[in-house]
């Protein structure tokens, strides 16, 4: 059985440090961030469901792993300076303060760092979240910044590497701030790949660096390996964040097969925060951290960063901690598509990676304006300072409704099995058998409906009792093995359309016929993907994919899953996912486990999974990532062919009129995006 557990590390001693003069810049860096985040985990019944895993100070050699000796003896002799030392001290460096107990503190927030990275490499928990403070990112070689004094998370990476050989760390950098720290540390380091998204407004935002801009990709043999996406405008929402997700992230990150993930978890990019100046709700971080639990066998380490407004904080941080404990996710309605100025830095970022990451091979060009014509002319507009400050006073009195109560079903995964296949641990057999007389009833109408006479009236009912199930709450997700995989896949969406009336997705792993004649009135969405290939479609509810290697093909697979299905689905906003998965597939077990996982995202976890009976020995591992637990990583894969590639592009081009989350590029006009 696979690792069970998130853990949390905090410790009261970490608040115990502040501000103790006036400075406008660091005024928004308190203690409360940390208690408040902390006491939201204890209110929701959250810190009581982790395994609470205590500090501990981190080394002078774990921390001269980043930091220079002269650095590190310098702020050894903080806790002894007079407040006027102190504040001299403090001059060197940008926007951060000492405090007589921050060494003590920053030792702790590294320490944390570090017991997590040991809680997760030996098993003793899955995954893991550090509230500490003071925060890392932006902490240099030889400097403190940006109310960093230590580089928790790339102590942490250089850690994991030494101490457990480690080969590739992912930093996965979502705070609304360039972690310059971690950039630099790792800028020639291939075995890091550090990704970081910014408000950057072309360098007008700090901390203002040229090196900020997305052709920063890393130096030497570490080049390709630093990805940057600046944001430059503010506003940004769900949908940007997620497009960035489904474009730049996640097809570099599953390319890349990293051993470990690391965090940079500041939540200063939510909705709220004075600092970001962001729209994206605090629910977008129970999808970010899902997105990357099924990397490295779900070995995450979240440590926290920034975040400044502290009910958007505490309600992000709860987010991430209970899809970290693997509960089902929050619906994300209205997602709109990424505003213009995202496509520009999502096309810009695509284009320059795209000699470094085959999954960008077939990346457009860069955006046709000049982007350094851009910043000069951003330059002149200087006065619109005003409007600035008065988009600022917006942002204080911003309001967002609180994301509603996560509830877990009682029971997590459902399965219909013929009698002599046995029931995985941890599952509920369904017993289709015991059936009322109305649900018989409903059944035959059904089954009469459609003369399919050859599947067992028992598949029927049990069938219906997994949905009804579903429809009610007591169970997550289900699965059935039939004997007719087409039948039932037809049989299940008559009945969802007649019962139920949800929106659905139906993904179809493998050949065969699809209800693809049940599209009109867009409650049904379809995605086949196969070997199979079928004729241009023109309906925008249909979407056929053939990947000539067919679904064995992992490079090709994760392109269409990333750069078509999860934006479809996540536009399509379904309450209801049927994946099936037809007789000679040719998926492996690992891509397999790979798509059920990632399908959980989508309505709140009920996926109704349907496998062919002589499949039967993908029960185990299929029931496995049904009951949460992450897929295994994908070993090395071939590039994939460049003709299923194209293929896979032309019909991304063609859907993304219809489908916004879809677009990787910014109109041609450029020049004057608005959000
Ligand atoms: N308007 C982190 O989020 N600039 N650091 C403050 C005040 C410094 C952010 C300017 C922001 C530092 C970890
Ligand atoms: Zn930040």
């Amino acid at each position: 059985m696979t690792t069970m557990g998130t853990a949390l590390i905090y410790d009261e001693e970490m608040t115990k440090y502040k501000l103790l003069w006036v400075d406008p810049a660091c005024k928004i860096e308190v203690p409360e961030r940390l208690t408040a985040s902390y006491e939201a985990l204890v209110r929701n019944g959250l810190a009581d469901r982790c395994v609470s895993v205590p500090v501990r100070e981190a080394t002078d050699a774990e921390i001269l792993r980043v930091h220079s000796v002269e650095y590190l003896e310098a702020v050894k002799k903080t806790p002894y300076m007079t407040l006027e030392d102190l504040k001299e001290f403090t001059l060197q460096y940008g926007d951060v303060y000492f405090h007589p107990n921050i060494y003590h503190c920053a030792k702790l927030a590294a320490g944390s760092a570090l017991q997590l990275v040991d809680s997760v490499m030996t098993g003793k928990v899955r995954n893991g979240i550090a509230l500490v403070r003071p925060p890392g990112h932006h902490s240099m070689q030889s400097a403190a910044n940006g109310f960093c004094v230590f580089n928790n998370v790339a102590i942490a990476a250089h850690y994991a590497k030494q101490k457990y050989g480690v080969k590739r760390v992912l930093i996965v950098d979502w705070d609304i701030h360039h972690g310059q720290g971690v950039q630099y540390c790792f800028e020639d380091d291939s075995s890091v790949l550090y990704f970081s998204w910014h408000r950057y407004e072309h360098q007008k935002f700090w901390p203002n660096l040229r090196e900020s801009d997305c052709d920063s990709v890393g130096k030497g043999s570490g080049t390709g390996f630093n990805i940057n996406v600046p944001w430059n405008k503010v506003g940004m929402k769900n949908s940007d964040y997620l497009s960035v997700f489904f474009h730049v992230l996640l097809p570099a990150a599953y390319e890349f097969c990293p051993d470990l993930v690391l965090v940079c978890a500041g939540f200063d990019s939510a909705i709220g925060d004075p600092e970001g100046e962001m729209c994206a709700t605090p629910d977008i971080f129970a999808h970010l951290t899902h997105l990357l639990r099924n990397l490295a066998g779900g070995k995450l380490c979240a440590v926290l960063e920034g975040g400044y407004n502290l009910t958007s904080l505490a309600q992000s941080v709860c987010q991430t901690v209970q899809t970290l404990l693997g509960d089902p996710l929050p619906q994300l309605g209205n997602l709109s598509g990424p505003c213009e100025s995202a496509l520009e830095s999502l096309q810009c970022v695509r284009s320059v990676h795209r000699q470094y990451w085959s999954c960008f091979k077939h990346a457009a060009d860069p955006p046709s304006f000049d982007i350094s014509t851009k910043r000069a002319k951003l330059a002149e507009k200087e006065e619109e300072r005003t409007e600035i400050v008065e988009k600022e006073a917006c942002v204080e009195e911003m309001v967002w409704p609180e994301p509603p109560k996560r509830v877990s079903p009682p029971v997590r995964a459902a399965l219909l099995l013929p009698s002599h296949v046995a029931c995985p641990e941890r599952c509920q057999r369904i017993n289709a058998s015991a059936l009322d007389p109305l649900t018989v009833s409903k059944v035959k109408e059904s089954f009469l409906k459609h003369g399919e006479e050859h599947v067992a009236l028992q598949t029927f009912s049990g069938l219906i009792t997994l949905l009804e199930k579903m429809e009610n709450n007591e169970i997550c997700s289900g699965l059935a093995l039939v004997s007719d995989v087409t039948t039932a896949m037809m049989f299940v969406v008559h009945h969802v359309a007649a019962a139920f009336r949800k929106r659905l997705l139906v993904v179809c792993v493998g050949k065969g016929k699809v209800p693809s004649h049940l599209t009109e009135d867009g409650n049904l969405l379809v995605v086949q993907i196969s070997s199979e290939h079928t004729d241009e479609q023109t309906s925008k509810y249909y979407v056929p994919v053939c990947l000539k290697k067919g679904c064995s093909d992992t490079a090709g697979f994760l392109q269409v899953v990333f750069g078509l299905l999860l934006p479809l689905a996540y536009e399509h906003n379904p309450s209801l996912v049927l994946l099936v998965r037809t007789a000679e597939s040719g998926v492996c077990d690992g891509m397999w486990q790979q798509l059920t996982g990632m399908l959980q995202s989508f309505a709140q976890g009920h996926t109704l999974v349907l496998v062919q009976e002589d499949d039967k020995a993908c029960v185990i591992p299929t029931a496995s990532t049904l009951l949460g637990d992450p897929a295994p990583p994908l070993e090395h894969f071939e590039a994939s062919l460049s003709e299923d590639l194209e293929a896979v592009e032309r019909l991304r081009q063609r859907l993304q009129a219809d489908w916004k989350l879809l677009q990787m590029t910014a109109p041609e006009s450029g020049g004057t995006a608005e959000c």
